[in-house]
C-alpha cells in the first residue's frame, strides 16, 4: 500500500498565511493508489479506508465510463474537467467503524452510514487520462516483435495480414497460433532456442512452412478445413501433418481464411486533482491514482482480411 502523506493546516492558519510550528498538524492518509468508478449519466470517482473510516470522492456530470475508454489512435484519452457545484470533490470522514461497498451511486442513500464531516471543493481542476496497451500474449516480448529493431511496434508485420507482429497472435500467418508454435520453449524470454521443426533456420512461429514440405502449414488440412491445421493427423505417432514431411498432400483444399485472433486490452485510468479548496486538506496537485475495474481488461476478436 502507498501511503498518502499530506501536511493538515488549521483553517486559520491558511487565511492569516502565517503559523508558527505549533499550528501544523502531520495528518496520514491512509488511502490505497487505486480508486473505484460508478455511475451511468454521470461518474463517482472514489476511494474509501476503514479504521478510520474516511472516503474521497469526485463526481463529475455528463460524463460515461465509455466516454473515458474512447481512446484516440494512439490509444490515449484525456481532459480536463473544472469543478463545480456539479463536479465536486468531497472528503469525509464517518462514525462508522467499517463502511459499506455501495457507499456511493445509490439511489436511496444507506441509512447505516453516518458522515461526521463533509469538506466540499466546487473549484479546482480534475484531469483524466487513459491509455490503453494491447498486447497477443504469444509468448514472444514486444521487444522482439519489433523485428525491425527500429522501436516502432507497428511498422512491424511479418505475415502483412494488417495486424503489428506485437498484437498477432499468428505471426506467420499459418493459422497454427505462434504461442503453440514453441517460440520460447523454456520460457526464459531468448528466444535462440525456439522450436524448428524443418531445421531451416526459420523458427516454426515464423515459418509459413515448418515441416518443409513444399506445403504451407496452413494448406495442411486433410482432415477437416477449419482453419486450424493442429487437428489434421494423418498418422498419429507423427503428429499432425503440419509437421510430418512425409505427409505433403497437393490435394487438399488451399486455405481460405485465417483464424480468429484475440487481442487483450488493458486501460490504464489515472486521475490527477488540482488547486481544490478543502478546508482540511492543502496541496496543490493530489494524485488520485489509478482505476480499479473490471471495464479496464478487455479483449477483441479480429479475423484479419485473406490475401
Ligand atoms: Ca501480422
Ligand atoms: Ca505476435
Ligand atoms: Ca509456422
Ligand atoms: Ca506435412
Amino acid at each position: 500500500m502507498r501511503q498518502l502523506f499530506f501536511v493538515f493546516l488549521a483553517l486559520s492558519c491558511l487565511s492569516l498565511n502565517s503559523c508558527d510550528d505549533g499550528d501544523i498538524i502531520d495528518f496520514k492518509l491512509d488511502f490505497e493508489n487505486t480508486f473505484d468508478v460508478c455511475g451511468d449519466t454521470y461518474l463517482v470517482f472514489y476511494k474509501t479506508k476503514n479504521d478510520p473510516s474516511e472516503s474521497l470522492s469526485l463526481i463529475l456530470n455528463n460524463v460515461t465510463l465509455d466516454d473515458i475508454l474512447n481512446v484516440d489512435d494512439l490509444g490515449i484519452f484525456e481532459n480536463t474537467y473544472t469543478l463545480s457545484t456539479s463536479n465536486p470533490f468531497n472528503y469525509r470522514t464517518y462514525s462508522n467503524t467499517t463502511l459499506p461497498s455501495d457507499l456511493f451511486c445509490n439511489a436511496i442513500p444507506n441509512s447505516e452510514v453516518n458522515i461526521t464531516k463533509d469538506d466540499i471543493s466546487t473549484s479546482g481542476t480534475a484531469y483524466l487520462k487513459t491509455i490503453l496497451t494491447e498486447d497477443d500474449n504469444d509468448d514472444v516480448p514486444a521487444s522482439i516483435e519489433d523485428r525491425n529493431g527500429n522501436g516502432d511496434l507497428d511498422d512491424d508485420d511479418t505475415d502483412n495480414d494488417g495486424l503489428p507482429n506485437y498484437i498477432d497472435a499468428d505471426d506467420d500467418g499459418d493459422n497454427i497460433l505462434t504461442k503453440d508454435e514453441n517460440p520460447d520453449p523454456n520460457g526464459d524470454g531468448d528466444l535462440s532456442d525456439a522450436q524448428d521443426t524443418d531445421a531451416d533456420g526459420t523458427p516454426d512461429y515464423l515459418d509459413t512452412d515448418d515441416d518443409g514440405d513444399g506445403i504451407d502449414t496452413r494448406d495442411e488440412e486433410n482432415d477437416s478445413q477449419d482453419q486450424n491445421p493442429a487437428n489434421d493427423i494423418t498418422v498419429s505417432e507423427f503428429g499432425p501433418d503440419y509437421l510430418n514431411k512425409d505427409v505433403a498432400n497437393l490435394e487438399t483444399p488451399v486455405a481460405t481464411s485465417y483464424r480468429q485472433h484475440s487481442i487483450t486490452q488493458n486501460y490504464v485510468v489515472t486521475l490527477t486533482i488540482s488547486d481544490f479548496d478543502l478546508e482540511l486538506i492543502s496541496i496543490d496537485v493530489f494524485d488520485f491514482g489509478v482505476l480499479e475495474d473490471s471495464s479496464t481488461s478487455e479483449t477483441r476478436t479480429i479475423t484479419p482480411d485473406f490475401p
